[in-house]
């Protein structure tokens, strides 16, 4: 077989003949991501090899100690697309000041904000992790972008996307026109069309949250878990099963594929935070992902898409997946 299949340039480049919304620079801009993320694959498969685990001596916005891949993998994004002239400017997990275009490289239309490498605390027990990133419109005429131009509701992103490091690779991606997901075909270095028009079933018998912060949920939270593990004995008349991998974006994927709810939620440990879970580059990307493959993402008490953000670094609570599922818990949380 001469052809390998539809790679995700040649898709990206039909639907972009396809949709309006799509432009050749989407397609351009879309090209030189995938290509970060083949490195970043490379660079996480030869962790062991390359003296790569471990923490670093620095700490993130989020007071968190980085791990030597979480600086490395930003810096791979950072160095792969602000030279492309597509981005007016970047914002990463990892910096806490917005990302500007060197001086002396053309500017774009587009803002990405990103988490280069999501689950980073699991990369010493080799289980997955992944970058996800999200592309806002510069707003017109702003040619030096400040943190106010990134504050712009999920509803505006032109395209969202997630890459999971695993047994495979895989590129997750929508710009709003159906969820496709890619396998990073390593002999070729081609990722390749393999879960078109991705699609969440509504119900699920499949709930994943810490269990360990129970004690720290609203009451709610805690009656839909109770629930939850009453199972056929309880209100809901079956039995659940439940996942924690503590990476996001093996969550979702796990979503996407066989239907599930996927919580992170207030807890009065993080209440003054807001949450965990960063909305700009993780509960953004991730709930405009969820809902065009016909899932919901909610905080609870409203549409996580529709929240006004406040700050690049903000969080929120998240729950997102199953229709039905998600719709259940707002109604918890509504009584
Ligand atoms: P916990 C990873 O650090 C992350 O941001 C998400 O990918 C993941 O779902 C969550 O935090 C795990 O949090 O508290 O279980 O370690």
């Amino acid at each position: 077989m001469s052809k390998l299949g539809t790679s995700i340039t040649q898709f990206i480049t039909e639907q972009q003949r396809t949709y309006a919304g799509s432009t050749a620079e989407m397609t351009s801009l879309l090209s030189d991501i995938v290509s970060a993320c083949k490195q970043i694959s490379h660079l996480v498969n030869r962790t062991g090899i390359m003296g790569l685990g471990g923490y670093a001596e620095s700490e993130n916005i989020q007071g968190e100690v980085q791990k030597k891949l979480d600086i490395i993998t930003n810096d791979v994004m950072v160095d792969h697309l602000n030279w492309t002239g597509h981005f007016a400017a970047m914002a990463s997990e990892e910096i806490e000041e917005i990302i500007q275009i060197p001086d002396d490289q053309p500017k774009g239309q587009y803002l990405i904000a990103f988490d280069p490498l999501d689950g980073s605390s699991n990369i010493d027990i080799n289980l997955s992790v992944g970058t996800i990133f999200s592309i806002l419109r510069c707003p017109e005429g702003i040619t030096e972008p400040t943190v106010k131009d990134f504050m712009q509701k999920g509803t505006e992103q032109v395209c969202a996307g997630f890459c999971v490091y695993g047994p495979s690779t895989m590129m997750i991606l929508t710009t709003g026109s159906g969820v496709n997901g890619f396998t990073l075909d390593s002999h070729v270095g081609e990722f390749i069309l393999t879960h078109p028009n991705m699609t969440i079933p509504e119900d699920t018998a499949e709930f994943a949250i810490n269990m360990s912060n129970y004690r720290f949920w609203e009451q709610p939270m805690q009656r839909y878990i109770d629930e939850c593990i009453e199972g056929v004995d309880g209100s809901r008349e079956k039995n659940f099963n439940m996942r924690w991998v503590a990476s996001m974006v093996a969550e979702v994927y796990r979503v996407l594929t066989r239907g599930g709810i996927f919580i992170y939620p207030i807890d009065n440990k993080a209440s003054t935070q807001g949450g965990k879970l960063r909305l700009m580059y993780e509960a953004n990307p991730m709930s405009f992902i969820v809902e065009q493959a016909g899932g919901l993402s909610s905080t609870g008490r409203e549409r996580i898409m529709e929240i006004q953000p406040e700050g690049v670094h903000q969080r929120v609570p998240v729950i997102l997946g199953s229709k039905n599922e998600v719709e259940r818990v707002i109604s918890y949380h509504k009584s």
